[in-house]
């Protein structure tokens, strides 16, 4: 017997950006099945499918209530015919077959392990694989050439694959602002990424930092790199300088993906163990070079720099999640005949670029309502 209540028909607008999804998922099970479908999709480079799972779990992750009956479901955007049969087996059985028999696969069991390395993309699982390997230890005894990422990726695997808490997100917030204020007194830091939207854990930690005056943060990431390899606390990075103006075929402020030229860094930091919290705390029995105790872990961290003139669409960026990013360059593209990127908000009719100095801001040139961090976690 069903009471009425369970028959609430919901309605949610089309894009991501349009609506308010916290943290709070009332329909995890259905939404962490279409995720793993669109992991499956991206992994097997099937990027248009693996954008369509994500969306139709976007619209459940925002629905206020568990769905109980398909027929709820009436009318909502993004969920596709494959979307939907998924839906209802789970609804109607408990489980979806394709998921199950997904989840079990050699190949996904296989794309998961090495694209859980450092710096293996799918391409490079996709290569392995077709080689014969398909765990780490194949890997580490076949031993294909890693680079340095990859090598970085390999040894921390079992620390990189552990989330990283809020806790020790924090702990590294207090590094990188020591970093930053002794190699540029003035510096400004912030947290980006899943922690600025409340997440409790992440895979890594993302900053975004900028100067007040604009052209003092050039060359900021070098110097903050050299301050914390004289403190011994990196195990690795990758820096990239700033290459905004390079590259005339777009032109500043439009490139064409999502990738964007700030000077960035991509690390992996040696945290000291808080030992504070409880001693006898085991953490993860592991076989790799990393097993048994040591007084540290390593995190993944990254920094990007941002000229101040650009701050709010840098922090608009590189908050996410990934989804709410896609669905804002969407709607600015197909709704407003604009153009946003993580530097700028160009309007074509105009042909002028849309200067902001604030998230709220550039929600209202786009004619959207604003949507504060925590209530982007499409
Ligand atoms: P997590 O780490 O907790 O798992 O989640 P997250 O913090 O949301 O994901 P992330 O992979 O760390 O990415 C944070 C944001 O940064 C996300 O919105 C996507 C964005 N981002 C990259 N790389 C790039 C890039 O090259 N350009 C731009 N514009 N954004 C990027 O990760
Ligand atoms: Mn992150
Ligand atoms: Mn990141």
């Amino acid at each position: 017997q069903r009471s009425e209540a369970e028959f609430v028909t919901f309605s949610v607008p089309s894009y991501a950006c349009q609506r308010r999804t916290t943290l709070n998922n009332r329909n995890a099970v259905l939404t962490d099945a279409l995720s793993l479908l669109a992991d499956n999709a991206e992994l097997t480079g099937d990027e248009g499918r693996g954008v369509a799972f994500r969306r139709a779990a976007a619209v459940l992750k925002a629905l206020p209530k568990p769905v109980t009956d398909a027929t709820q479901l009436r009318g909502l955007p993004c969920l596709g015919e494959h979307s939907l049969r998924v839906i209802n087996d789970i609804l109607e059985d408990g489980a979806s077959n394709e998921v199950e028999s997904t989840k079990r696969s050699e190949r996904y069991k296989a794309l998961k392990v090495l694209t859980g390395v450092f710096g293996v993309g799918v391409k490079t699982a996709d290569r392995w694989i077709r080689a014969g390997i398909r765990d780490l230890h194949g890997l580490q005894d076949s031993g294909p050439a890693l680079n340095r990422a990859q090598q970085a990726g390999l040894q921390h695997y079992d620390d990189l694959n552990q989330p990283v808490t809020k806790a020790e997100a924090d702990a590294i917030a207090e590094i990188v602002e020591r970093a930053v204020a002794s190699v540029s007194p003035g510096a400004q830091t912030t947290l980006i990424g899943g922690f600025r939207r409340g997440k409790p854990t992440g895979h890594d930690v993302d900053f975004l930092i900028t100067h007040p005056e604009e052209g003092r943060e050039e060359g900021l990431v070098p110097k903050v790199v050299s301050w914390l390899e004289s403190e011994g606390i990196l195990f690795y990075q990758k820096t990239t300088r700033n290459s905004y103006l390079e590259g005339k075929e777009s032109g500043p402020g439009r490139p064409s993906s999502s990738m964007d030229r700030f000077e960035r860094c991509f690390s992996i930091f040696k945290l000291p163990k808080e030992e504070k919290r409880g001693a006898g705390q085991t953490h993860g029995a592991a076989c790799g070079p990393e097993a048994g105790h040591k007084p540290w872990r390593a995190v993944r961290v990254d920094l990007v720099v941002s000229p101040v003139s650009q701050f709010a669409f840098a922090l608009l960026g590189w908050t996410g999640s990934k989804l709410f990013e896609r669905e804002l360059r969407r709607w600015a593209g197909h709704e407003k005949a604009m153009s946003l990127s993580s530097h700028a908000l160009y309007d074509n009719k105009q042909r002028r670029y849309l200067r902001a100095t604030s998230e709220e801001e550039i929600f209202a040139h786009l004619g959207l309502e604003f949507i504060p961090p925590s209530e982007r976690n499409a």
